[in-house]
């Protein structure tokens, strides 16, 4: 089993092909500057990658992140991460073959069902500069139509009453304790950044933070928002689930055996906005692209979000419903990969501001080649997890601004768009083409299948969900029609049939 005592022997049998963390063995004090909320396979491919360069290349010793999880599925992370010294492999995997990286800067992991109290303590420690997140798009309890926090949820509500707040549910419940502690002790408010991908995810933790803070004490509520730092960020890494298979690979090809390695593709990105409230380490020296302008990060985020995520939706739920497993297979599919391209060219870019130094053109066929990496074997179940939290990030805000940029003379496309949010509205029922039944993970998912139960084959009652749809959608017959036809063709022909008919070669 992988830990600190066997790292040089693994390191020496596997010569060139793995890399390993020598500051373990440096001595000298190490600081957890980072407290970082959810260690999924994302984190740890991504923020804890560039950690651990920082550490390895440039000698920095008081970012070391303290892993937190605060659900009970995190378990499972507790228990390898305190068997392994919290050490991990990261596989990287493309054609030129694969690579292995032992990632050490996860110094210690604490899992708040076991102390919540130490969670708290431990971000109020004036040794952490930086409380990070990647909690999904449903853990900021964040209203897509009024663009406030839903207030009345049972987490929240409960979060929100005094006799709670040492006792918190929630990441903002944490976060607020934690800073109010901070703040009695005159200290600075560590800096909120989320991994997180939404557009504005930066803008939006503040927003939902200081409005559960203004539910508890105005006074804290202003501090923060006077003092706080919650920086913008575009992230980038495409990370499958980790498999079986890929766990016994690690252990044939580099003689490691770890209980839950992560796979990935070499290709990371990071930008983020310079805006930190208690410091931060040098992330520019590890390639990340750190920005003065808000607006700049703005404009990658939505490059991001709607080329790249947008298209895994795209890939995603009508892949899911062909029958399709993998993303690398639907990409093999002439009908798939045509749709998926059209739908970036014909219908995303044309909304889509312009970067200095960047192509689009390019971003795009570079995401072609990265959704079609084989040797990663990206699940659709993945991409199509949580989807009422994605495809409203991902999707819909391409709809609604090709509906009001649209004039009589010019008339933006957005039919691709819509069969999207067709065969998602068909999948919730988790059935495919074929009659195959699939799991549907989703925290919404009785509402929603509930409501396409109702809907009857329509999108009326789905699309009346507020918290994910706006009025602008709703309102516009345009799409509303094209969804209900979409979705009729497709419940009779399936995907493939119907997207030869709409978009024939
Ligand atoms: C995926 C993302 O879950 C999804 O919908 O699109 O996890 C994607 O792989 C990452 O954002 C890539 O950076």
């Amino acid at each position: 089993m992988l830990n600190s005592r066997n790292l040089k022997s693994i390191w020496q049998a596997g010569k060139s092909q793995i890399q390993i963390p020598t500051y373990r063995s440096r001595g000298g004090a190490v600081k957890e500057g980072i407290v970082h909320v959810g260690v999924g396979g994302f984190h740890r491919a991504h923020l804890a990658v560039y950690v651990d360069q920082l550490m390895e290349k440039h000698g920095v010793t008081d970012y070391a992140i303290c892993g937190v999880g605060l659900q009970p599925f995190d378990v499972g992370m507790r228990d390898v991460l305190r068997e392994q010294d919290h050490l991990y492999t990261v596989i990287e995997r493309s054609d030129k073959g694969s690579f292995a990286h032992v990632v050490g800067c996860i110094n210690s992991y604490l899992y708040a069902p076991d102390n919540r109290e130490a969670v708290i303590a431990k971000m109020a420690d004036p040794d952490t500069r930086i409380v990070s997140l990647t909690i999904t798009e449903s853990g900021y309890y964040y209203n897509e139509n009024t663009h406030e926090l839903i207030s009345e949820h049972p987490d929240i509500q409960f979060d929100a009453k005094p006799e709670n707040e040492n006792t918190p549910r929630t990441t903002f419940g944490f976060l607020y304790a934690a800073l109010a502690r901070r703040h009695a002790q005159g200290l600075n408010p560590f800096t909120v950044m989320s991994c997180d991908n939404m557009q504005k995810n930066g803008s939006i933790t503040r927003h939902m933070l200081e409005s559960f803070a203004r539910m508890r004490n105005p006074k804290i509520a202003e501090w923060i928002a006077e003092k706080g730092a919650f920086p913008n960020a575009m992230v980038d890494r495409i990370t499958p689930q980790t498999s079986g298979e890929d766990k016994e690979a690690l252990k044939a090809t580099f003689g490691i055996e770890d209980a839950w390695p992560v796979v990935t593709e070499p290709f990371m990105q990071w930008v983020i906005e310079d805006q930190f409230s208690d410091g931060r380490p040098e992330f520019e020296k590890v390639g990340v692209q750190v920005v003065k302008n808000v607006h700049a990060v703005e404009q990658f985020e939505k490059h991001k979000l709607r080329l790249l995520n947008g298209s895994h939706s795209a890939i995603g739920y009508p892949g899911q419903m062909a029958g399709f497993e993998y993303v690398h297979e639907v990409m093999q599919n002439p009908q798939m990969r045509k749709f998926v391209w059209e739908m970036m060219q014909e219908e995303v870019k044309p909304l889509m501001p312009e970067i200095p130094g960047v192509d689009i053109d390019e971003y795009c066929k570079t995401l072609m080649k990265r959704f079609s990496n084989s040797t990663i074997k990206d699940q659709l179940p993945r991409i199509c997890l949580n989807a009422s939290g994605k495809i409203p990030q991902f999707i819909m805000p391409s709809i609604a601004e090709a509906i009001m940029a649209s004039t009589e003379t010019e008339v933006y496309p957005f039919r691709r768009l819509c069969f999207v949010a067709a065969a998602w509205f068909l999948y919730v029922k988790g059935v495919d083409d074929l009659g195959n039944k699939f799991t549907v993970d989703d925290p919404m998912r009785e509402e929603l299948q509930a409501r396409a139960e109702a809907g009857n084959g329509g999108p009326k009652e789905l699309l009346e969900i507020k918290s994910l749809f706006g009025d602008d959608l709703r309102g516009s017959k345009r799409f509303t029609d094209e969804v209900e036809q979409a979705m009729k063709d497709i419940a009779r022909d399936g995907v493939l049939k119907t997207l030869e008919n709409y978009f024939p070669n």
